[in-house]
């Protein structure tokens, strides 16, 4: 097919090893994507093509997964689906970006240790009817566990249980690769913060010092109404879009983290990532309408369950304990038929939070725990609070191929808790 380069963005994206200074005091060796975390901002509009080329100059193998994106199968990037990027070679990713939001990449091999270093960027999709605002700024929440030496640290046998069982959290915070960082916006204008959590297990409980701000859109874009709020929850792997200012000249206030238990042996604590700081006056020409889209339902709150999916953590012989789906590791979950309503039961019968994510394709929340959710969204990623359960409604559009779900806290990733399952052109059976 010949491409139509007025509608397709070319990127390249080269991982390797690098120092980074993630503030004047520590510099890292950080592994990325051209030299910098985050990676490069990668942007195109709706509808249009991206061909982005990977090279791998690390000393080992990596995949790129493209998170949010309702994509093929084959350009999924995860290595169910392809064959890792092994050192000096390169894979060319190639796939419409079918919806406007606020995605991200990251590596999708050896998470645990290649995205705490850094191998993440983010992926934005516009479109003409996102609200005019003044500006716009991408947020990169991460947080990194080093040693003195400013070293990732690996711990003795005891920490790695723990690491495992709780996920990694680290008290080096950043915000776009960096510690303590100032955030310069002007007065009087109106912004759009796309907030994007890349911690491997670090719930970002969002809060200004108490200022109110709008929530817009979430995972899979806009949602239908604006909605006005002083915190938000974003877990690993979600995306939050606010509304903030304008502000008034002079203020300060921070990016910051209220306490969040999530119910492991890691105390919740107030942390703060960045400052803000308001100068001098400019005019605005922003415009946020209250009703922002129609999000058509996809089914009603008692559409009948055709799958349960349930997460677990078992005391095991192996491990000490175990992190399943469908009492299984890696499970190998049934597959779907293209066009098939799925109304699906996911959930949580352990005693601690997991945040579930589908790969390429969003879903519906229409019940969390017997109750209709507060608004309608499109989610490719979804807290699980212990002992909890909700119903989540998605189609399998024509995409067929391999495509797993998973908990999004990498550790727990890492030790089992996620399955792979097909979506499969039912006509043929
Ligand atoms: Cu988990």
């Amino acid at each position: 097919m010949q491409l139509d380069t007025t509608s397709t963005k070319y990127y390249q994206l080269t991982a390797s090893e690098f120092n980074w200074e993630v503030s004047d005091e520590k510099t890292i060796k950080a592994w990325g994507f051209n030299n910098s975390i985050p990676g490069p901002v990668l942007r195109a509009k709706k509808g249009e093509t991206l061909v982005i080329k990977v090279k791998n100059h690390l000393n080992e193998p990596t995949v790129v997964h493209w998170h949010g994106i309702r994509l093929p199968s084959s350009m999924d990037g995860t290595d169910d689906t392809q064959k890792p990027i092994v050192p000096g070679e390169e894979f060319e990713y190639k796939f419409v970006v079918p919806d406007a939001g606020t995605f991200w990449y990251h590596s999708h091999q050896n998470e645990t240790e290649q995205m705490e270093k850094g191998m993440y960027g983010a992926l934005i999709v516009e479109d003409e009817t996102d609200p005019v605002t003044d500006t716009e700024r991408i947020f990169m929440i991460d947080d990194m566990r080093l040693t003195a030496d400013n070293e990732f640290k690996k711990g003795n046998f005891f920490a790695r249980w723990f690491e495992r069982h709780d996920g990694r959290e680290g008290d080096t915070l950043l915000i776009n690769g960096k510690e303590n960082s100032i955030v310069n916006i002007h007065a009087g204008q109106t912004e759009r913060w796309r907030f994007i959590n890349t911690s491997s297990a670090k719930y970002f409980r969002l809060y200004l010092s108490g200022k109110p701000f709008k929530i817009i859109a979430t995972d899979g874009g806009l949602l239908e109404k604006t909605q006005q709020v002083t915190e938000a929850l974003i877990t690993p792997g979600e995306r939050i879009d606010i509304i903030a200012g304008p502000f008034t000249q002079g203020e300060t206030f921070a990016i910051e983290s209220l306490p969040y238990n999530r119910m492991t042996s890691i105390k919740p604590k107030h942390q703060q990532y960045a400052t803000v700081k308001v100068g001098a006056a400019k005019s605005s020409v922003a415009f946020i309408p209250e009703n922002l889209r129609k999000i058509e339902a996809l089914a009603p709150q008692d559409a009948p369950v055709t799958r349960k999916v349930k997460f677990s953590v078992v005391a095991s012989w192996k491990h000490g304990i175990d992190f399943l789906v469908n009492n299984d590791v890696h499970t190998a979950d049934k597959p779907v038929n293209i066009g098939e309503l799925q109304i699906w039961e996911v959930s949580n019968t352990s005693l601690m939070d997991h945040p579930f994510h589908s790969h390429g394709f969003f879903f519906q929340v229409i019940e969390e725990n017997g109750k209709a959710p507060a608004y309608k969204a499109w989610k490719d990623t979804y807290n699980l609070k212990p002992r909890s359960k909700v119903k989540i409604a998605w189609i399998p559009d024509n995409r067929p191929g391999r495509w797993m779900y998973h908990c999004h806290i990498l550790e727990h990733h890492e030790a089992g808790m996620m399955a792979h399952f097909e979506v499969v052109d039912g006509s043929n059976y």
